[in-house]
């Protein structure tokens, strides 16, 4: 088995590059785990409370539950793992059945702040683009697909966003095994790593 944490701000490219990653393996030897799907449930909450919440800070998310997650699919265990909901901010009370399988894709954007986690990462990546395409991205992301408007989304970038990425999820750029710059689509970066994934699934014991 082999497990890969991608980490990066948002709007860095993850989901793309994790994309383009599955694209090329076959579809029963890879599973993706978002760290989105581990945003702590907040059901006891209103919507008003929820929205006021601090996402992209570390203690947002319930990493006792990812840590359980991965162990169980170390040992070969499925799980079910949360499904979220943006526009709700909140668990949807789903969960998707996660098999083990030979490639365990992770990623987020505080993928890299935890040390158990880490810890259990064989490959380390963090995706990087300059801020301001960043914020471009998530402006056109959250206003097409998560419900929010122009305002908001700037405001939240100012408040938390920015702060929050300077804090905590820059500096974990320094554990990284691979930095993907990805201000432009990057095809070469992500065949680098597809090969090693296949060296990896063709030459060892997985
Ligand atoms: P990516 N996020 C939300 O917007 N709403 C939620 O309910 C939960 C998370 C955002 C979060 C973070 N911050 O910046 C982003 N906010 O999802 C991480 N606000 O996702 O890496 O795909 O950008
Ligand atoms: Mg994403």
């Amino acid at each position: 088995m082999l497990i890969i944490g991608i980490a990066g701000g948002t709007g860095s490219g993850k989901t793309t590059v994790v994309d383009q990653i599955v694209a090329e393996l076959p579809a029963d030897e890879v599973c993706v785990i978002s760290q989105d799907s581990y945003y702590h449930d907040t059901s006891e909450l209103t919507y008003a409370e929820r929205v006021k919440i601090n996402f992209d800070h570390p203690n947002s998310i319930d990493f006792d539950l990812l840590v359980s997650h991965l162990e169980e699919l170390r040992q070969g265990n499925s799980f079910e793992q949360p499904v979220y909901s943006f526009v709700e901010h909140n668990r949807t009370g789903e969960t998707i059945t996660t098999f083990p399988k030979k490639v365990i894709i992770v990623e987020g954007i505080l993928i890299l702040t935890h040390p158990d986690i880490r810890e259990m990462f064989d490959i380390k990546i963090f995706v990087h683009a300059d801020s301001d395409e960043r914020l471009i991205r998530r402006l056109k992301r959250d206003i097409a697909d998560r419900g929010r408007d122009l305002e908001e989304v700037l405001n939240r970038y100012q408040t938390t966003l920015k702060p929050m990425h300077q804090q905590f999820i820059e500096p974990t750029k320094e554990y990284a095994d691979i930095i993907i710059p990805t201000n432009r689509y990057n095809t070469v970066a992500v065949n680098v790593i597809r090969s090693i994934i296949n060296q990896k699934l063709n030459y060892s014991e997985l």
